[in-house]
């Protein structure tokens, strides 16, 4: 099988290499005419373990080519970005289109096209299926489309690409059976055959599941922090129920997709997605919450704020909530950022951040975070005070004040 792959990035990416590794012919496009020359060398861009080895070896056998050009394939797999539109709440197919136009001149009768970019309820009928009808298609007779979303967790791509069950979303049932053939050459999970519709919701609502909890979570710690309990203890006895699952609340949610996906689905139904909107408002008003509690401990001084990625262990600070807090607080603090996993200039070792400061602010759970050198805070703060919002420090010695949202009606 040959296999045209448009979007080389985190998914595209991996997905081109797993295809390799099966056998199969790919051509990866991108844009960038710098990744293409660095792939054709077997140099790879994203940080992400068993990627490199499969397509330098992919290039040497000359199974796997990057190109700026698409090529003649039996399967197209479109893997570019759908930024959010701030505007309507909505998502920008113009990448999806633009590559769906770029495929044109070389899609033949009997091909398929999958679209795997997450992409609003609806899209793959109203907007991508009359694209290449327009083109002469009928879908389903001579052309098969699909919408098959991925779910994967970035540092564990390659393993959960093979072993995650996928949903495959045909326009009609014999895109989806044409879309789990092509699948079938690397996945060992089950292939759900579903619709294009039930395929864009099913992604869409898997990260929104997880904002609304999150939401539930964030919205128990503001209620606790009112009326004075320990919300760190009401999570973890409600938890002991054998079917309840409560999240932890945190300084926001960040990232590109818990943050973003659930408006998908709310731009389609505004009047009734009533849940999914007041979650979204509850998680981004997290950044206020931290900000109000932080002028509750101090007035003025130095804040070391520890951690800016949205997500603890990655250098990835996509939608981080940690960004809107420190350009709040820095309007009447002074702020040193330290961040071990992102590089930027503007960021100070953990010696040079909490050197005469008033406050530490955690907002990332890295795990550097958890055990902090106490000695050198003790020596360096002017004022050994630190506020967890992630809830990662279980203990500190008696000299240093804690904070976390399980104490924090303590303050009003
Ligand atoms: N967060 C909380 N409290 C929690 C859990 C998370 O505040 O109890 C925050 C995190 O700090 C972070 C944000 O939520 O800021 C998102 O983190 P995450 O780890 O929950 O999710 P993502 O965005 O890294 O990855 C999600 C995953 N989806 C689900 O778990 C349903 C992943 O499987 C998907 O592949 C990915 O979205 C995607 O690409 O859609």
């Amino acid at each position: 099988m040959k296999v045209c792959i448009i979007g080389q990035g985190y998914i595209g990416l991996p997905t081109a290499a797993l295809f390799c590794r099966s056998h199969c012919e790919v051509v990866g496009v991108d844009i960038s005419e710098e990744m293409i020359r660095n792939l054709n060398n077997g140099i790879i861009h994203i940080e992400e373990p068993g990627i490199s080895d499969i397509i330098r070896k992919a290039v040497e056998k000359k199974v796997y080519k990057a190109s700026l050009t698409p090529e003649k394939a039996d399967a197209f797999i479109i893997t570019v970005p759908t930024p959010y539109i701030v505007e309507n709440y909505s998502c920008d197919l113009s990448y999806v289109i633009t590559a769906c136009e770029s495929i044109m001149p070389y899609v033949e009768k009997g091909n398929t096209i999958i679209v795997e970019s997450t992409i609003a309820p609806m899209s793959t009928d109203e907007v991508i299926k009359p694209i290449f009808e327009k083109a002469g298609f009928t879908i389903g007779k001579d052309l098969y489309l699909a919408h098959c979303p991925e779910r994967v967790l970035p540092g564990r791509i390659i393993e959960e690409l093979i072993h995650n069950d996928r949903i495959i979303g045909g326009v009609t049932p014999e895109c989806a059976v044409k879309a789990s053939e092509v699948y079938g050459q690397f996945v060992e999970g089950d292939l759900m055959l579903t619709e294009a519709k039930t395929a864009e919701l099913s992604k869409c609502m898997e990260n929104t599941f997880r904002d609304v909890n999150i939401a539930l979570a964030n919205e128990l710690a503001k209620i606790c922090a009112e009326i004075g309990v320990n919300v760190l203890d009401v999570i973890k006895m409600a938890n002991k129920h054998p079917r309840v699952n409560l999240h932890s609340p945190g300084p926001g949610v960040g990232g590109h997709c818990l943050a973003i996906d659930p408006y998908f689905i709310y731009s389609k139904a505004p009047q009734t997605a009533k849940i999914i909107k007041l979650a979204r408002d509850t998680n981004n008003s997290m950044p206020d919450f931290v900000v109000d509690n932080v002028k509750k401990i101090i007035k003025e001084g130095k804040i070391a704020i520890l951690g800016v990625s949205y997500k603890g262990n990655t250098g990835d600070d996509r939608e981080s909530p940690a960004y809107e807090i420190i350009a709040k607080l820095g309007n009447d603090y002074e702020i040193a950022i330290h961040d071990p996993h992102i590089k930027n200039p503007n960021f100070v070792g953990l010696d040079a951040a909490v050197k005469d400061a008033d406050l530490i602010l955690v907002l990332c759970d890295h795990n550097e975070f958890k055990h902090l050198d106490y000695n050198l805070i003790l020596k360096s703060m002017h004022n050994p005070i630190i506020f967890d919002t992630k809830n990662i420090i279980k203990e500190v010695p008696s000299e240093i004040k804690l904070f976390n949202y399980g104490n924090l009606y303590e303050l009003t």
